[in-house]
């Protein structure tokens, strides 16, 4: 150990040689003032005592080791639990270049006010140098990361989240070529809570929070929005959808990429089991939040999921919705926000286990059997990696990504959206994408249920202007040799008495059956105003009991609730002004001209 100019400590341990890190790191201390500053080599026994340090601290607690090895609960503060778009800034020179759907401040005054809660912010806390790499080692994917943090909970999820370690000053050498993160906890006071973008800088300063989505910065804030503003300068996607690999009865394995809003279910499709009634079916699971996605060398899509372990949501989670994700966090998880029980294991409204009658719930308080509150937080989480998952695909980590023949967008909509429908081409497809809407769920602070516009799932996660954001999804199209087909599904469309028509989960194959098949060109389809929608008889009903009114219901198109949805999508389109592509535009006036 060295002695660092304010009297405190330096570990050289595991230091890179990489003199741009260097330099920064030692800036960014001078600012922070931590005790100590420790370098990760993303070691499994620095991970022990990364654990021994967090339980100390009381950053974990540790669970039945005999019942659930490895796994740890974390309880973060109450005003802390899901992420604060509102505090979510994209910091550019321009205004104009964050656009309208992202708040925006100037760098210097972002810098400058930001440095004023960062200083000193660690003081009798360890500063964490967390290097890391999005995507595969070696791919033309791969970025370096290096998050600075004095949260051990946030180290230990960044161990699980991303390929940590040393591995990630391999690849970077000695360039300067790297996403600076940096991150402080600060006091948690919301008033002082900022995630704060500087995509011209390639850097990302988050204070004031200690939850996955604010804190965990190679997620949100590198993997999509840091990301997407490099994708569209370097001709890619930086996407919020899973990847999924289907292998059918004939054993032609298909990959779907698909994006729906947080919380709404990405997690089970991507680790779905195939229902009985579908034998010789499998899905393996490549990622199930985000896809880089780039045009190949014979102008296919390929894409890699740039993370390496999962934050899912946790309550639903079953046996029943979801047996690959309850296997994958039997060990080795850490839990943020579920409930505490008496035996040293958790519980979750819907896992498929009666309530404990004692209990700690998400506060770190008794949760008695009569409560009406929930006992786990509505954005509980698991983070657990990749390798424990039993659908993990063997592609999962291929450097050359796995080739696009689908994407799927999808929204929760009780009405309006029918179960699945396919776009005419790439161009309205796009359009579909832009005009996805769905109801808010409890992933972003905010009211749960109210209906918002979410193009490609992105709203919260573009970080630069959407409008040009939709034009670099028409530019990848007019690049490819062979374009994926583009769909839209919606599995939560209800009857009249509110009850879903679709059962969901596991029986969702069937839609992506037809998805495949018409990939294949196995089948046709209805052309209808909004696209070419199933015949009835081309989905795979064997083994549900939906009566052909339901199958109706879920595949009609109600012209008045278009009509008005049309409305609204040219209520939204005004937002983006001038920097609305026209082909979009023209997507809309045919949609509408269709509908009458
Ligand atoms: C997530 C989210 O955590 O979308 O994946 O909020
Ligand atoms: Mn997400």
């Amino acid at each position: 150990m060295e002695q660092i100019r304010n009297g405190k400590f330096i570990e050289k341990e595991n230091m890179p040689s990489n003199e741009h890190v260097i330099k920064w790191v030692n800036e960014m201390a001078a600012m922070c003032k931590p005790d100590k500053i420790q370098w990760l080599n993303g070691s499994e026994k620095e991970e022990k005592e990364l654990v021994k340090e967090a339980l100390r601290v009381g950053d974990l607690i540790e669970l039945n080791q005999k019942k659930m090895p490895g796994c740890y609960l974390h309880r973060s503060a109450l005003n802390d639990v899901a992420r604060t778009e509102e505090l979510t800034f994209i910091c550019t020179e321009n205004k104009e270049d964050a656009g309208p759907t992202n708040n925006w401040m100037a760098p210097k005054e972002a810098y400058e006010k930001l440095s004023g809660i960062f200083n000193g912010s660690m003081r009798e806390r360890t500063m964490y140098v967390v290097p890391f790499l999005m995507g595969p080692k070696g791919s033309m994917f791969c970025k370096v990361g290096a998050q600075l943090t004095d949260s051990v909970y946030v180290a230990l999820n960044m161990k699980k989240m991303t390929r940590m370690g040393k591995i990630a000053w391999e690849e970077l050498g000695n360039t300067n070529n790297f996403t600076r993160c940096l991150h402080s906890k600060s006091d948690l006071d919301i008033k002082r809570r900022f995630i704060c973008h500087f995509p011209e800088d390639n850097a990302v300063w988050s204070v004031g929070s200690g939850y996955g989505g604010n804190a965990l910065l190679g997620k949100k804030c590198l993997a999509l929005r840091i990301a997407s503003f490099l994708g569209k300068k370097e001709g890619w996607l930086a996407e919020h959808m899973l990847i999924m690999g289907v292998k059918t009865p004939e054993n032609e394995t298909y990959y779907i990429a698909a994006a729906f809003p947080s919380a709404c279910g990405k997690t089970n499709l991507a680790m779905l089991i195939p229902p009985d009634s579908m034998p010789g079916w499998e899905v393996w699971t490549v990622g199930d939040d985000i896809a880089w996605i780039h045009i190949g060398k014979d102008g296919r899509l390929y894409a890699v999921n740039p993370e390496a372990g999962f934050f899912g949501v946790v309550p639903g989670t079953s046996m029943k919705t979801n047996p690959n994700a309850m296997k994958t966090l039997q060990s080795n998880t850490i839990f943020t926000n579920v409930v505490l029980k008496e035996d040293g294991t958790v519980w979750w409204e819907g896992c498929g286990e009666e309530r404990p009658k004692k209990a700690i719930d998400w506060r770190g308080e008794i949760w008695q059997s009569d409560s009406m509150e929930k006992g786990a937080h509505p954005n509980s989480r698991f983070t657990a990696h990749v390798s424990q998952c039993p659908s993990a695909s063997a592609e999962w980590d291929n450097p050359n990504g796995v080739p696009i023949s689908a994407i799927v967008f999808g929204g929760r909509r009780a009405k309006v959206a029918p179960l699945i429908y396919e776009s005419f081409d790439w161009q309205h497809g796009t359009f579909i994408g832009a005009t996805m809407a769905s109801e808010k769920t409890a992933a972003a602070e905010g009211k749960v249920g109210e209906i918002r516009h979410d193009p490609m799932a992105m709203l919260p996660f573009c970080g630069y202007h959407m409008g040009d954001y939709f034009k670099h999804w028409l530019e990848m199209g007019k690049n490819l040799h062979k374009q994926p087909k583009i769909f839209h599904v919606n599995w939560f469309r209800t009857d009249n008495n509110g009850n879903f028509l679709w059962p969901g989960f596991r029986e969702n194959l069937r839609v992506i059956k037809w998805i495949i098949q018409r990939v294949k060109e196995e089948v046709d389809a209805n052309k209808t105003a909004i696209g070419y929608v199933p015949h009835a008889k081309d989905m795979h009903m064997g083994g549900i009991n939906l009566t052909e009114n339901n199958i109706e219901e879920l595949l009609s198109i109600d012209k008045e609730e278009w009509n008005e949805e049309v409305k609204k999508q040219e209520e939204f389109f005004k937002k983006f002004g001038d920097k609305m592509p026209k082909e979009i535009l023209e997507e809309h006036a045919g949609l509408k001209e269709r509908l009458n």
